[in-house]
């Protein structure tokens, strides 16, 4: 079936583009390292790119193609390259679009080891970054330099669930000639299209939604045009930081369920974000779909749902927040996000430790942030954990 104007959920199920000769339902996994060719004449063709013959898997397979189609016909742009992780994605792209001498401008509460690396090993390859609060538009303007090649933005942000303009940004970075990436990781494309919305290029780490069963770690980058895939898809193959066809085969299967398993945890998360607001002991509540957040409008227009993601803190601070999450009993005291399992974890001494104090704070990662991944439970099992944690306070 051709599902270019199929809805989301029929591409969710049928794009792809695999037909197996034996007549499965499900894409067999190859698992296999190497293909075997017809005679040494395809063979050599394959490697000039004059066949569509597989080679090795490093360079490309059924699964691993097949799952690359499929996210990229999603977020609507050329083609996908799947990763070995999210942060092998965030890596192909700083290493594609950055040279020595470049500056790259990003926002300040992204993935802790998104902005770790890039201010850790980048400079010793001579390039140079600043993170900024870029919820504020002027804070990106004033930022960019001569030398600023990259515009790089997380929204919601790791783990503030900060929203920044997607459609200003991509103003600024044709005004610039800056490539705009955009990690898509709390939306995935059910929510938000950031390639619609101007970006160059979209990341996942796939650990999460896209895959949602907590049962493999992957990424992806979807690039809008042929020339950046063309850039990156190299990169990747010669970094070696591929895809295993099983991993493919199960973010595919995975990703079948999508849409479904991210209505039902947003819908949680509306409830448990309500519940958490007007609880006594709750500090503040940051989540996309309060009138309360920031940027509830803003949300609200390049986002089609809140999403399952929420930051919180409990007065008292960190030491409360630690009697929260040694009590929770039903969602897991653990890290990544995007499962059907409910997670409690707390920033500033998991995910994003390897920042300073100072720059946990700059980036709005306060010392009692908690941060809340929903997942398809019972919405009444998930509050009542929390009323149950929130009493031991
Ligand atoms: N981008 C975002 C927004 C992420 O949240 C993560 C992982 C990555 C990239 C990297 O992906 P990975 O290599 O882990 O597949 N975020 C995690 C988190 O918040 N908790 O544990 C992992």
């Amino acid at each position: 079936m051709d599902t270019k104007k199929a809805g989301f959920n029929s591409k969710l199920i049928h794009a792809g583009g695999f037909k197996d000769t034996k007549g499965s339902a499900v894409t067999p996994i190859y698992q296999t390292s190497t293909f075997s060719f017809e005679s040494a004449d395809h063979g050599a063709a394959c490697f000039a790119g004059e066949s569509d013959g597989y080679i090795y898997t490093r360079l490309g397979n059924p699964n691993i193609e097949e799952l690359e189609k499929t996210v990229a016909e999603l977020e609507n742009g050329f083609g996908g390259i799947a990763t070995s992780s999210g942060m092998a994605a965030v890596n192909v792209c700083y290493l594609g679009l950055l040279s020595a001498g470049d500056h790259m401008v990003s926002h300040n509460a992204v993935y802790g080891p998104s902005r770790s690396i890039m201010e850790s090993l980048y400079p010793r390859f001579k390039v140079e970054s600043t993170y900024v609060d870029a919820t504020n538009i002027d804070n990106v303007l004033n930022a960019i330099r001569p030398n600023t090649k990259v515009l790089y933005i997380e929204t919601p942000a790791n783990p503030t669930i900060g929203i920044t303009d997607l459609k200003a940004m991509a103003k600024i970075a044709k005004e610039h000639n800056l490539k705009l990436v955009v990690d898509n990781t709390f939306c995935s494309p059910y929510l938000q299209k950031p390639l619609d919305l101007g970006a160059d290029i979209v990341l996942h780490s796939m650990t999460k939604f896209i895959n949602g069963h907590a049962d493999i770690v992957a990424g992806m980058v979807v690039t809008k045009t042929e020339e950046d895939y063309k850039l990156l898809k190299p990169i990747m193959m010669n970094i070696g930081c591929n895809m295993d066809p099983h991993q493919a085969w199960l973010t595919r299967r995975g990703l079948k369920t999508l849409a479904i398993r991210i209505e039902r945890a947003q819908e949680s998360a509306i409830k448990v974000a309500d519940y958490l607001e007007s609880h006594p002991k709750v500090e503040w509540v940051l989540y996309p779909g309060l009138k309360s957040h920031p940027q509830y409008e803003l949300g609200k227009e390049q986002m089609s749902g809140p999403g399952a993601m929420i930051s919180f803190e409990v007065k008292g601070g960190l030491k409360s927040g630690k009697i929260v999450m040694n009590s929770v009993k039903m969602a897991l005291l653990a890290v990544s996000l995007g499962g059907i399992e409910t997670l409690i974890q707390h920033p500033a001494s998991m995910t994003h430790s390897k920042l300073s104090d100072e720059k946990q704070l700059e980036g709005g990662i306060t010392k009692g942030l908690i941060r809340l991944s929903i997942g398809i439970e019972d919405v009444e099992d998930i509050i009542t954990d929390l009323d149950q944690a929130l009493a031991q306070i």
